[in-house]
């Protein structure tokens, strides 16, 4: 050992007994009430009767689920704690990684003071209220109410909550400075960086609470992945009394550094000890992650990491999950994580906000580039308030992040003339238009100021002459788009000619693809996908097809999906209402069939998935007692792939675009598919049990276990998750067979099928969102018996209002209620049926009716006012 590191070694030894910072959580035992009470902050203020909570925690968990209602306004926590012993003499501190969306804090009755923002951490400094050896008392007044903070608007739901981690920390009177924007007082950065060598500067201020000065070193140990310190500097200071002060070092000796990257997120870890000059007492610590990288954009061929040309090619990730809401625990927000670096992800973006440390930490070390932003989405306020809370969420946002390698873009704008174009009313617009470029100005100045190293982004929805008109698309370095050609309106296809067309107008600027995708729902699948039917074939085609055509051009730089989760939007209205479920991964993370693909695709590590994973209970329709031909895709990595049923090879399929399909054989039963590697280097496998239901085509011979469900103007099947069973699509009818005669399938819009509302009642919302109109008749051709004949309807209802931000459903463009009259086999059975009227808008209606007859089942509807309607239809043979 030389002299030098023996000497490092003693240093570091000798400093491990000294003064460390105190820190522990303090999320257990608080009491919470939903409301406002008078009083609450007080010390003696009798908490009894609330309800028991611990942090994380929020207060929308159940309710945002449920109802666009969710509850929105004020709340409080009380917490005892005991403040031990020991906390005299240094100075304390109490920290909220987050708060959603402002905060009032009290200690022992004194108010600390608030904070405006729901996703970035603060702290505040308690040592002058804090009863060291005695019970204390915090009390937090939280507020999610709409009002002038970020974000005004947004397809997400403001869960309200403490729900994030609260610390209690106590430091030497010395110490980092905790009084900067809810950072930790030091910054790190690595401006220089080659394969040669690589500068750290580190700049920061010390704060000290004593009323003496004080002469303290700083020493920068820099050591490897494997903990051995490769660098040690030290710097000397003089820190003036009740005062605190800045330091900057720079450290520009190391060589050949060991780079950071997606496939090797190789981590030094740089320690910044405050250390009294005097006694060599260690006062004060920060670690730091340091990942030597380096980046550029190319508007023509991309970006590149480390001099190498590098698609970004990744997600974006929301923060709740379904039944928890915003209130998850470390280890679920590291699941999400490793998910996404296990699909073969290199790219993040943070959207819309920022979001628990645990997600940067993961950032570095699993070697995820990664995009934060502030969330300012759908429109500003010119209000002062408004800026002031949305410039100081972006300090924090930036100094409480600075550190993490894995940040390369800052973003601080989101589709910000959606809601304006929208919902401003065109009075207004002009006043918010110049309030939109001044503060898009004033955010850009700020990064540029507060962080040099990175680059500025903001995403822009596909209304670019607004944008432009305004100035607004060059004033990021990076343009970000949220391009849903394909899924709220036109074809996939038009997304590589929009993009095109941009970069041939705009041949400096640079993209990132920074939203697109696709809703999807376990229970809905299609042979006939088409866009808005949220079958989960739709969104496999849609990511296959949008994915293509961001791999084949080299300009667009990168592509993060929408999103990886299904995530509570709770005025949503799709076809799981409350949830937009555009997610790559349901709700509870089991991953939806897309997942696959990109990890096939994204990955070399061989992947082989048979697809509509959900899709077990099939039924189709066969002729004569013909086996039913249903495709089955193979998503995989491998060149070739074999498939098998009951054993029974498929064949051999070469895969393109990591895709392979194989029309497959079913007979009525179950049946096991094996997808199989048709390579000799490995044997990788999948396998899916399938129960298959074949209805006949024909239905004179059918038995007393004939029961058909009709999923009435839909191209889908669609499963009841509660009971299992199956509706199949509905077809025009056919002598002998079945089918509905005459009308058309209710649209939205020309591209979108059903209706986007909630319908009351049932469980089964979908089966209801789409229906057939202005039908004359729906037969089966059945033999004489019994039967069970169930009809199912809904009345849209009025016309919606266009509420902000539901860019994905307007509601149903019936304006007039609907009256009709059904017949079964010519007896009258609904008569001048008017569901306005019985049962009132958007709610399941559903009938039952068990007639005998002796040949067919003939159902008419003969209109009166509006149009006839029909959600779906089941019949059951008795006997
Ligand atoms: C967008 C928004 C995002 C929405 C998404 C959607 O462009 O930026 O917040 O959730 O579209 O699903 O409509
Ligand atoms: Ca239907």
């Amino acid at each position: 050992m030389k002299f030098y590191q023996s000497l490092i070694l003693f240093l570091l030894l000798s400093l491990t007994a000294s003064a460390q910072r105190d820190i522990q959580s303090l999320n257990a035992g608080w009491k919470f009430f939903k409301g406002d009470k008078a009083g609450a902050h007080n010390l003696s203020y009798d908490d009894k009767q609330w309800e028991k909570v611990n942090v994380p925690h929020t207060w929308n968990a159940q309710d945002a689920y449920q109802t666009k209602e969710y509850y929105r306004g004020d709340a409080w926590y009380r917490k005892t704690f005991l403040a031990p012993k020991d906390m005299v003499g240094k100075q304390v501190f109490i920290r909220f990684e987050g708060v959603l969306l402002k905060a009032q804090v009290y200690l022992n009755g004194q108010l600390l003071g608030t904070h405006k923002g729901g996703y970035t951490a603060f702290n505040f400094d308690i040592t002058p209220f804090l009863k060291s050896g005695e019970q204390n008392v915090l009390a937090v007044k939280v507020d999610n109410s709409p009002q002038n903070i970020a974000p005004l608007s947004g397809d997400f739901t403001l869960f309200g909550g403490i729900y994030r981690d609260v610390w209690l920390i106590a430091t030497s009177k010395l110490h980092f400075d905790m009084d900067n924007f809810g950072s930790d007082g030091v910054f790190v950065q690595t401006p220089v960086v080659s394969e040669q060598s690589a500068n750290i500067s580190i700049k920061g201020s010390l704060k000290n609470n004593q009323s003496k000065a004080q002469a303290v070193k700083i020493a920068y140990i820099l050591e490897d992945a494997e903990g051995k310190v490769v660098l040690h500097k030290e710097q000397r200071l003089s820190v003036n009394k009740n005062q605190s002060s800045p330091f900057q070092f720079d450290i520009k000796e190391v060589k050949k550094p060991k780079l950071w990257s997606p496939e090797t997120p190789y981590l030094y870890t740089l320690r910044t000890q405050l250390i009294d000059a005097k006694n060599n007492q260690k006062l004060d610590e920060m670690s730091n992650p340091i990942g030597f990288r380096w980046f550029r954009f190319d508007a023509k061929t991309g970006f590149y990491l480390n001099g190498k040309p590098y698609k970004l090619l990744g997600v974006c990730r929301h923060q709740d999950q379904q039944w928890t809401g915003s209130a998850l625990s470390d280890e679920t927000h590291r699941r999400d994580m490793q998910m996404i670096k296990d699909m073969g992800a290199n790219f993040i973006r943070i959207a819309h906000y920022p979001q628990d440390k645990a997600i940067l930490e993961a950032c570095d070390k699993l070697g995820l580039l990664a995009w934060e932003e502030i969330p300012v989405v759908d429109m500003v306020s010119p209000e002062a308030e408004f800026f002031e809370s949305t410039e100081s969420q972006l300090r924090e946002m930036i100094r409480q992040n600075y550190n993490h390698p894995s940040i390369i873009l800052w973003g601080y704008m989101n589709e910000v003339l959606l809601g304006t174009l929208r919902k401003v009313s065109e009075q207004d617009r002009p006043k918010v238009f110049k309030a939109t470029q001044g503060l898009a100005q004033k955010l850009e100045d700020i990064v540029r100021k507060e962080d040099p190293y990175r680059l500025t982004v903001s995403a822009q929805h596909e209304a670019p002459e607004e944008y432009e008109k305004l100035g607004l698309s060059s004033v990021s370095n990076i343009l970000g788009w949220n391009l849903y050609q394909g899924w709220y309106g036109g074809d996939v296809t038009q997304f590589g000619r929009f993009m095109d067309d941009q970069h041939a107008r705009y041949p400096d600027r640079s993209h990132i693809i920074s939203e697109y995708g696709a809703g999807s729902d376990r229970r809905i699948h299609s042979l006939n996908p088409e866009c808005f039917d949220f079958s989960i074939e739709y969104q496999q085609e849609y990511n296959e097809k949008m994915m293509q055509q961001i791999l084949e051009r080299p300009n667009i730089a990168g592509s993060a999906l929408w999103n990886f989760i299904d995530f509570g939007s709770a005025f949503r209205e799709e076809s799981m209402p409350h949830i937009n479920n555009k997610g790559i991964v349901y709700a509870d993370r089991t991953p939806k069939d897309v997942y696959y693909y990109y990890k096939a695709l994204f990955n070399k590590k061989p992947v082989v998935h048979i697809a509509s994973r959900d899709w077990t209970r099939r039924t189709g329709i066969s002729e004569n007692g013909k086996a039913v031909i249903q495709p089955i895709k193979v998503y995989s990595n491998l060149k070739a792939v074999e498939l098998f049923i009951d054993g029974k090879s498929l064949g051999i399929k070469n895969t393109s675009n990591c895709t392979a399909i194989w029309d497959v054989p079913f007979s009525d039963g179950e049946h096991i598919l094996t997808a199989q590697s048709a390579q000799k280097d490995t044997d990788l496998s999948d396998a899916l049990r399938i129960s298959f239901q074949a209805q006949p085509k024909y239905l004179q011979n059918i038995d007393n276990h004939f029961e058909l469900g009709v999923n009435v103007g839909s191209t889908s099947f669609f499963t009841d998750d509660v009971s299992g069973f199956t509706w199949i699509p509905e077809q025009a009818y056919q002598p002998g067979s079945w089918g509905y005669i005459g009308g058309e399938i209710l649209r939205n819009t020309p591209d979108r099928i059903g209706i986007q509302l909630e319908i009351a009642g049932t469980h089964n919302i979908p089966l209801y969102q789409t229906m057939r109109k202005g039908l004359q008749e729906f037969r089966f051709d059945v033999p004489k018996g019994t039967y069970e004949v169930e009809l199912h309807f809904t009345e849209p209802g009025q016309k919606k209002e266009s509420i902000l931000n539901d860019i994905g459903f307007d509601a149903s463009k019936t304006d007039e209620r609907n009256i009709f009259s059904v017949s079964l086999n010519n007896r009258m059975i609904l008569e001048d049926f008017n569901m306005l009227k019985t049962y009132g808008p958007i709610i399941a209606v559903h009938k039952k009716y068990i007639t005998e007859t002796a040949q067919h089942i003939s159902i008419k509807f003969k209109p009166i006012e509006g149009n006839t309607l029909l959600s779906a239809i089941k019949l059951r043979k008795i006997n």
